[in-house]
């Protein structure tokens, strides 16, 4: 290590979360903002001395932004999901690709928890009941409850076993469905989404995003889900098809969804907004003080460790380290 800022490696820094991640890379990295500019004419000046990108999750890191960077070593994703990193394009030029595993399992899981309540038994919308005053004149409607339904987990990772673990005090039977099924998991398995849709009436994503996983969830498999369907989504918005579900919600073919996540983020779709049926979060699911701290850091810690000589903490399964012979 040196004090030397001129042999400091320069990190690009991109993305609107976790802001306080550059300032643990502060001293010991030069950090190069990349919102402070248009991202080219960043590049046109200092892409060549970067050396690191890190990046919130939320961004795009493509071959081309790669491509442009021909010192990079590594990129540092602070968030676990890393389907906005072109990690093929990565590994062919040997650059590491990191993510947050773990840090923040249990904080998504706790609030998976709260959004299905809430999505439920509707609290978000009798909060509005109180404070615009119709209580003093009847009371709110009835909801539905968490007491008579089957409950489908869609991605089984350390995440979705998380919540799964949450769910078992409630009572209520779990099913998923995963790419393979996982041995000893002692939940019913199926082998599609739109099976275990059909097999249950509430539904959780909790799956990787990314091209394979793209609309996965259709105007079918919402169709199958039924009438007294309830859809949380804390994954990624791309797993679902939208516009399909503005409509399940619409017409009534799912009874209500709790959203985490969208198609476009930060840009709901604007149907969504006008229907009384859906609970919407702006990707919180990790935003604790607690959590983005533990995920900044150990973003940092990917970076300090690789430019030490040490390797990468946590590398994605894409860019493996050692590398394989
Ligand atoms: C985001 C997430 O990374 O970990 C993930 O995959 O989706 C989140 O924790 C976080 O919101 C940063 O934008």
């Amino acid at each position: 290590m040196t004090s030397d800022a001129a042999a400091a490696p320069a990190v690009l820094s991109i993305g609107r979360t976790m802001l306080e991640a550059d300032a643990l890379l502060a001293g010991r990295f030069e950090v190069v903002d990349g919102r402070a500019a248009p991202l080219a004419d960043v590049l046109a000046r200092r892409g060549a001395d970067i050396r690191a990108v890190m990046t919130r999750g939320g961004e795009k890191v493509p071959a081309d932004l790669i491509d442009r960077l021909p010192n990079l070593e590594i990129i540092a994703n602070l968030g676990v999901g890393y389907d906005k990193v072109d990690c093929a394009a990565a590994e062919r030029r040997g650059v590491i690709v990191t993510n947050t595993p773990g840090v923040l399992t249990d904080e998504v899981a706790d609030f998976t928890i709260g959004l299905l309540l809430a999505t439920i038994r509707q609290i978000p919308q009798s909060d509005r009941y109180v404070r615009s005053g119709e209580w003093s004149e009847k009371p709110f409607r009835l909801s539905a409850s968490l007491r008579d339904r089957t409950i489908g987990i869609v991605g089984m990772g350390q995440i979705g076993l998380a919540i799964a673990r949450r769910l078992e005090p409630f009572g209520r039977p779990i099913a998923y469905h995963t790419r393979r099924q996982i041995e000893g998991l002692d939940y019913a398995y199926y082998p599609s989404a739109r099976a275990l849709a059909a097999a249950v009436d509430t539904l959780i994503l909790i799956l990787p995003g990314g091209p394979a996983t793209e609309k996965l969830i259709d105007a079918q498999t919402l169709t199958a889900l039924g009438p007294n369907g309830v859809l949380i989504n804390v994954a990624r918005g791309t797993v679902v098809d939208e516009a399909a579900l503005v409509e399940a919600l619409a017409s009534g073919a799912i009874a209500a969804a709790g959203l985490d996540v969208f198609e476009r983020e930060p840009h709901p779709s604007p149907k969504l907004l006008e229907l009384d049926n859906v609970v919407l979060c702006p990707h919180v699911g990790s935003g604790t003080v607690h959590t983005r701290g533990r995920m900044a850091a150990l973003g940092v810690e990917n970076l300090v460790s690789w430019f030490d000589g040490r390797g990468p903490v946590t590398p994605v399964p894409e860019t493996p380290w050692p590398r394989p012979a």
